[in-house]
């Protein structure tokens, strides 16, 4: 039986809603609880119990979290009859989501959407939901708490305040010059952890095991790193402590997700027979989660479709280099020629046919795929990439793009380059990121970086070579090239071409033979 613990919570906030809009609470659309339950559609897959325990803790209460981990951690208590794994989800900053989950009880629907059909499930592992700006207790006095056995973080690659070319803690960011001030009060996950380390240690107690889901190169090692260094730069003891006693397992996230947009509002309303969730997650059905093997005890994710292995290396660098560099690719230059999201600009078949050859004759070679799996993988990539009900919108899959450069695509790129293999595809992506900071009046990509200020400068360069010239010396953003002249020819032969003959014409003199004739 689900112990409706929010219920009164909810009633409260729907009345007061109800009041506000001078209209009776009978006559407010019921709102998703653990009451109303029972009350939905049987195609609505649900719950089978709440959790009895919260035994994670997890940063990030973002629709990743829920459409991946919290939805794959409620098939796994339901698979093991086991219901000591439920979720204290914290918001890093906005409070929206947190505001809308306490109101149903931390209740939400997945929505995976394929082709026409969806299959609609609520979800119910999330326990509790923390903002963390404003939260009393604490997000490391809630990690200390005994319960927690594991902590698991999707903040992003941004959230970890690592310089991108060294992976190491950025100790020039100010938010870590800010937990290096006032420990006790943390605003970054690394200070988080560090704190909430401490206190355990304090105490004597065993700590959580961490897992990172960000899509970045060893995660759970540049974590450890990052976490290491900041408690060491206070406290040698403390950062030895951590250093022995804390496993940190690399773990590899597969699903496209989608924030709520004012439609899936409608959409799961209708699912649910009328009743309205403001948290809904649509998502593709895909999924995979691959987890180093660590010893503790866990839910039963294997049930759920998780992977654990010995070293996640390959699964990372074909995940990262394959889709993220490609949705890099489809958003810079899809988002140049005028597409909103990932699903129209891979329906274009031009660009459909530079990320296939991106990914086949670019990133491929890097990678320790056999070609048979390599076709197949990219297959059904552009598949997923097509599909129309999820809405991945080019700001969203963008931003942040200094940061994804070096570990998606230039890494593999200077493989290619170091082994003379070409790399076009690659020159138009970094070409279309640098137009992105351009002023361009109803440029469909919103900048969101934190060198926006310095690349939107670099960006009003007139002379296409020099304003390749100018981005691509950010050994910051870059780190050193192999070969920086014929990088910078290339890259300033793509601007300048994007802006005398267009995006089309500029892709398809790059495609070659074999992929041009995919062309229509
Ligand atoms: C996207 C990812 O925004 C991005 O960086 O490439 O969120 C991507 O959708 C997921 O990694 C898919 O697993």
């Amino acid at each position: 039986m689900r112990v409706p613990l929010q219920t009164a919570l909810a009633k409260k906030i729907r009345s007061d809603a109800a009041r506000a809009a001078g209209i009776s609470a009978d006559r407010v659309i019921p709102r998703l609880s653990a009451e109303n339950l029972a009350r939905l559609p049987e195609t609505v897959v649900r719950p089978g119990f709440a959790p009895e325990s919260t035994g994670i803790l997890h940063l990030g209460c973002g629709a990743f979290h829920r459409a991946h981990q919290a939805l794959l951690t409620q098939h796994a208590m339901t698979a093991a009859n086991d219901p000591r794994w439920g979720i204290a989800a914290v918001a890093m900053s906005r409070p929206t989501v947190v505001d809308a989950l306490r109101a149903q009880d931390n209740l939400y629907t997945t929505l995976l959407h394929d082709d026409d059909d969806a299959q609609v499930e609520v979800v119910g592992s999330i326990t509790e939901t923390v903002h963390a700006p404003t939260d009393r207790i604490g997000v490391p006095a809630r990690m200390a708490d005994p319960r927690i056995k594991i902590v698991t973080l999707t903040v992003t690659a941004t959230g970890y305040c690592l310089s991108p070319v060294t992976g190491r803690l950025d100790i020039a960011c100010e938010a870590v010059h800010h937990d290096i001030r006032c420990p006790a009060t943390p605003i970054t996950p690394v200070g988080m952890l560090v704190r909430g380390f401490e206190l355990i240690r304090a105490r004597g107690g065993t700590p959580p095991v961490v897992i990172s889901c960000d899509n970045l190169c060893e995660n759970g090692r540049k974590l450890r790193a990052a976490v290491v260094e900041l408690a060491g730069l206070r406290d040698e003891a403390l950062a030895g402590w951590i250093a022995r006693n804390v496993q940190f397992p690399n773990s590899v996230v597969d699903r496209i997700v989608q924030p709520s947009t004012p439609a899936d509002l409608a959409v799961a309303r209708n699912w649910l027979g009328g009743i309205e969730d403001l948290a809904p997650v649509s998502a593709e059905p895909f999924m995979t989660w691959t987890i180093e093997n660590f010893d503790g005890e866990r839910p039963l994710w294997e049930a759920a479709g998780a992977h654990f292995v010995d070293d996640v290396t390959d699964y990372e660098l074909a995940k990262l280099r394959l889709l993220n560099a490609s949705h890099m690719l489809l958003a810079y230059v899809g988002g140049l020629a005028g597409y909103r999201t990932i699903a129209e600009a891979s329906n274009d078949d031009t660009l459909a046919a530079l990320a296939r050859q991106f990914m086949l004759r670019e990133q491929g070679p890097t990678l320790a795929l056999a070609p048979a799996e390599l076709d197949r993988t990219v297959d059904g990539l552009i598949r997923r990439f097509r599909n129309p009900a999820i809405c991945h919108d080019m700001t969203r899959v963008g931003r942040n793009g200094s940061d994804k450069m070096v570990p998606r695509v230039v890494s593999a790129m200077c493989e290619n380059i170091a082994a003379g293999r070409p790399t076009p595809a690659a020159t138009l992506l970094i070409a279309a990121w640098i137009q992105s900071f351009a002023d361009r009046p109803g440029a469909v990509l919103e900048v969101i970086d934190q060198h926006a200020e310095s690349l939107k400068a670099a960006a009003a360069e007139p002379d296409p070579q020099r304003r390749a010239g100018k981005f691509l010396r950010r050994t910051d953003i870059f780190g050193t090239w192999p070969d920086p002249d014929r990088v910078r020819r290339e890259v300033g032969a793509a601007l300048a071409e994007f802006g005398r003959d267009g995006v089309d014409a500029t892709v398809r003199r790059r495609l070659t033979t074999e992929f041009e004739r995919s062309v229509a």
